[in-house]
């Protein structure tokens, strides 16, 4: 699995990469049904909201198929705050 890599900013990425090295065990991936995304712009607006997530490793958010597939390290962030931000965003999940 390809995960060296990092969107968040420049001191996330630096801690990520350090954890990835030590474990790779606590990376999850995880794919949400998300509803109500019409455009790309829904899109670009969810991935940066997530993005900004402390933990976040990556996001793909697909208004097409309904879908965001994630990334993120369990250490730092959770389920619940991943669909939190997706419903404060104005998603539904
Ligand atoms: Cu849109």
């Amino acid at each position: 699995m390809a995960v060296f890599y990092c969107f968040g900013n420049s001191n996330l990425k630096v801690y990520n990469r350090m954890k990835l090295i030590k474990g790779i065990e606590m990376i999850e991936s995880l794919t949400l049904t998300v509803t109500d995304m019409k455009c790309g712009g829904c899109e670009a607006n969810i991935t940066e909201k997530l993005k900004a997530i402390s933990g976040i490793i990556s996001v793909a958010a697909s208004a097409k198929n309904n879908e965001i597939s994630l990334e993120y390290n369990n250490e730092l962030t959770d389920i619940d705050t991943i669909k939190a931000t997706i419903i404060a965003t104005g998603f539904g999940i």
